[in-house]
């Protein structure tokens, strides 16, 4: 029989690993600055950053306890980078998807607001009609001016970047994104609880025919020793019987001798 607490438990340890922290994953068309954002968030350059398609593997780093950043590659340039960045998005607690206002249909500078709403609006619509959630948080970022005011202790342009607002932003929801993990924890352990159930009940009804059939086979076994003993006794019967035939015509013939022996003592008298 499998050892099921042990399977058990080692189910519970692997949902521990995969939902216990939490994970901010990044999506974006190739060079629109992904890696960069996660980079400046992380205060490092951990992730490689270039002009050309540049993340081809999804790779995580520690923001802060129980906080993973993920890089991906991009999309819509090579298939093989689509697919290894859609197996990174089921463990999202949430996606950031990056725009560059350099490219597309209505590209602006920061400072062009009008522009600015419009492209916020095609964004969202389009993640609307293509994911069907709405009403989420847009930044405009800059890498290039946080990290200046960052190396070069400027506070207008570190103010200017946008990072402060995006950082503030995860930060606030990390507690909430970890109450989440947390229900996803219990839920996945019910589910895997009631698993083992159906499986314990599967074992049991194995267990209780294979004792039904050695119990038929022990009933059938025993039949047949009692079906012999019973014809044993027959013939002893059947035996008892002719000896005991045997030895009353045995006496009757011994009578009839008797007799006979009798009648011709009286004969041979006579003559
Ligand atoms: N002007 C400007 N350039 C940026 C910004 N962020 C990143 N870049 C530049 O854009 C280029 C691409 O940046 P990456 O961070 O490598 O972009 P990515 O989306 O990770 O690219 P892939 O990994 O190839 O998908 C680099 O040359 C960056 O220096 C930004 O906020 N403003
Ligand atoms: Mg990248």
């Amino acid at each position: 029989m499998k050892d099921y607490v042990a399977m058990f438990q080692q189910k519970i340890a692997e949902i521990d690993q995969e939902v216990k922290a939490v994970h901010i994953v990044n999506a974006g068309n190739m060079n629109h600055g992904k890696s960069s954002i996660f980079n400046s968030l992380l205060d490092c350059i951990h992730f490689a950053e270039e002009d050309i398609r540049t993340t081809v593997m999804a790779d995580k780093a520690l923001w802060q306890d129980n906080v993973y950043l993920v890089d991906t590659p991009g999309l819509d340039a090579e298939d093989i980078d689509d697919n290894e960045a859609y197996k990174t998005y089921p463990q999202a607690n949430v996606i950031v998807f990056v725009h560059t206002l350099g490219t597309g249909e209505l590209h602006a500078n920061a400072q062009d607001e009008e522009n600015l709403a419009k492209i916020k609006d095609k964004i969202l619509l389009d993640v609307k009609n293509v994911c069907g959630g709405e009403n989420f948080r847009t930044f405009v970022v800059s890498n290039p001016r946080y990290r200046k005011g960052r190396d070069e202790d400027k506070k207008v342009l570190l103010n200017k970047s946008g990072m402060t607002e995006l950082r503030d932003y995860l930060q606030s929801q990390v507690d909430e994104w970890l109450a989440e993990n947390d229900v996803i924890r219990k839920t996945r352990i019910h589910k895997e609880k009631e698993e083992l159930q159906k499986q314990l009940e599967q074992e049991r009804t194995n267990i209780e025919k294979t004792m039904e059939a050695k119990e038929g086979a022990r009933k059938a076994k025993q039949q047949i020793i009692i079906t012999k003993l019973e014809n044993i006794l027959g013939e002893q019967r059947e035996r008892e019987e002719e000896l005991k035939s045997r030895t009353a015509r045995l006496s009757d013939l011994k009578h009839r001798l008797k007799i006979l022996r009798e009648k011709h003592e009286k004969d041979k008298a006579k003559f």
